[in-house]
């Protein structure tokens, strides 16, 4: 094999040797790459097999219909990552609570929390999909990790990634040094490096958001929106609208484009003013990755990962992409109140 091809897993030994661990972290990311193989050669069957392809009937703890493939992407993480040793406790967008590690296996130190597959709705009719992670170290000392442990501002996180599953399947990772991409050769089935070192744009060109929502959104969002669409913005022109609906998909492109996702507060749903999406399988580890790629997420108010979690599944507006961007909404939603 070419000795400057960078398969994923050469890059997490080599990054391990850098930081001179035990290779408990290197260990679980491995688990993660597995996972997402698994997971990503699931996908691509789907049309095929009428057993996986739609719903379940069941709903989740968050209300959403579940999809037979998100029951399959749950168990794979959390099988892939029970009987290593090196997890203490996950959580999953698809579980009510926390989930231990069976008596039968060792406890480690890192506690692992991810979406499965985000933007399953999209599942049936072949749009892009995606897997999120995020990866803390355990606060408590031994044994089974606990809610605490999970509970961690984002800034703590030791890891975070997603996987988007479309023309190609991409893993997208950083451990706190910058963020590379890798994308599945399905003929050897290997992720190799194919974005290194990914930095975003300072300012975008493109802004999505459920506009359909826009009677609903807050004085500071509609200001900010209409902005964009006008010719007194930064770039003298409209912003283009770029929404697929599915999380992975719209972040990943605006990171390597430059641009801004929001899912801001509405009042569409009283039971959820905060918008739709999780802080800590969502926002948190998007957020980690678009600032360590020279971009910023934001509620509107504040940073997402300085946010302390008060629950498992709480939800946070999520303002993301390119930093001038962000900053420029958190301005309007001060100004707009
Ligand atoms: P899910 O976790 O149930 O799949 O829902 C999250 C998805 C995101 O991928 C996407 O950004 C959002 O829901 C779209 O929501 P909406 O249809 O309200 O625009
Ligand atoms: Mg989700």
């Amino acid at each position: 094999m070419d000795d400057r091809l960078m398969t994923i897993e050469r890059h997490i030994i080599e990054q391990q040797r850098t930081h001179g661990g035990k290779g408990d972290f290197s260990a679980v990311l491995s688990q993660i790459v597995f996972a997402a193989k698994v997971v990503s050669a699931q996908v691509a069957q789907a049309g095929l097999a009428e057993n996986i392809l739609g719903g379940t009937g069941d709903t989740n703890v968050t209300g959403d219909d579940v999809q037979k493939l998100d029951v399959f992407a749950n168990r794979v993480f959390i099988n892939a990552l029970s009987y290593i040793g090196k997890v203490c406790v996950m959580a999953s967008e698809e579980e009510d609570g926390i989930i231990l590690v069976p008596d039968k296996y060792p406890k480690g130190d890192y506690v692992v929390m991810f979406d499965p597959l985000d933007g399953s709705s999209n599942i049936d009719v072949d749009v892009s999909i995606g897997t999120i992670f995020s990866i803390f170290k355990r606060l408590t000392k031994e044994g089974d990790g606990t809610l605490e442990d999970c509970l961690q501002p984002g800034y703590k996180q030791f890891g975070a990634g997603y996987v988007i599953y479309s023309s190609s399947t991409v893993l997208v990772y950083s451990t706190g040094e910058g963020v590379n991409g890798f994308t599945l050769d399905p003929s050897v089935g290997e992720f190799v490096l194919s974005h290194p070192d990914i930095k975003t744009p300072k300012r975008g060109k493109i802004y999505s958001a459920n506009e359909a929502y826009y009677n609903y959104w807050k004085p500071g969002t509609k200001a900010y929106i209409d902005h964009l669409k006008s010719d007194g913005n930064a770039h003298k022109k409209p912003y283009s609208l770029r929404y697929i609906g599915s999380l992975v998909a719209d972040f990943h492109r605006n990171l390597l484009k430059g641009g801004i996702f929001l899912y801001p507060e509405d009042t569409i749903d009283p039971k959820k003013p905060t918008g739709k999406l999780r802080l800590l399988y969502e926002a948190n580890p998007l957020a980690f990755i678009v600032e360590q790629a020279g971009g910023y997420a934001s509620t509107g108010y504040e940073r997402i990962l300085d946010i302390a979690p008060a629950k498992l599944h709480q939800r946070v507006p999520l303002i993301i992409g390119s930093k001038d961007d962000v900053l420029e909404y958190e301005e309007f939603a001060r100004k707009n109140k």
